[in-house]
């Protein structure tokens, strides 16, 4: 039974870049997301994520959950919450779900937010770069 490490930097099916530096004793951790898809013609850029990940010491494979926010380009937040998985030939993958929020008026436009709001999986492997 290997252990699954969060740190690193990794990919998902649609190119998006990740760097999740060190997690610390309270599972507290931070890093970086690029993604590679938006729907605006706004520039997109590199934006700032902060998480938690579930103690390790008895088991190898944890849960986590981290907040992205991409205000350097867009009035949204999306959340993700997975599980780090490790084979018997220590290839890691994460496995994750996401929620989309962007920013609406008043509570009354929750429909117009909602159509996009988007429920989804998404998988990351280990990446090699490039990062910018
Ligand atoms: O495209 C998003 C956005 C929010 C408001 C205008 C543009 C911001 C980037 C989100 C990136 C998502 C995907 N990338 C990835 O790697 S996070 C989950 C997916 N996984 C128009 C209105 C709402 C969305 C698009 Fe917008």
């Amino acid at each position: 039974p290997f252990q699954c490490h969060l740190s690193g930097l990794w990919r998902n099916e649609l190119g998006s870049l990740m760097e999740i530096r060190e997690v610390n004793d309270a599972g507290e951790f931070s890093g970086e997301y690029l993604t590679a898809v938006t729907a605006t013609s706004n520039c997109i850029r590199r934006s700032p994520l902060k998480g938690a990940q579930h103690e390790m010491k008895h088991r190898g494979q944890p849960t986590f959950g981290f907040t992205v926010n991409w205000a350097k380009f867009s009035n949204s937040t999306t959340v993700f919450v997975g599980q780090c998985f490790v084979d018997d030939k220590r290839k890691e993958t994460l496995k994750t779900m996401w929620l989309l929020r962007q920013e609406v008026g008043s509570p009354e436009d929750g429909w117009s937010a909602t159509w996009w709001v988007g429920l989804a999986l998404s998988g990351f492997t280990r990446s090699i770069g490039p990062w910018i």
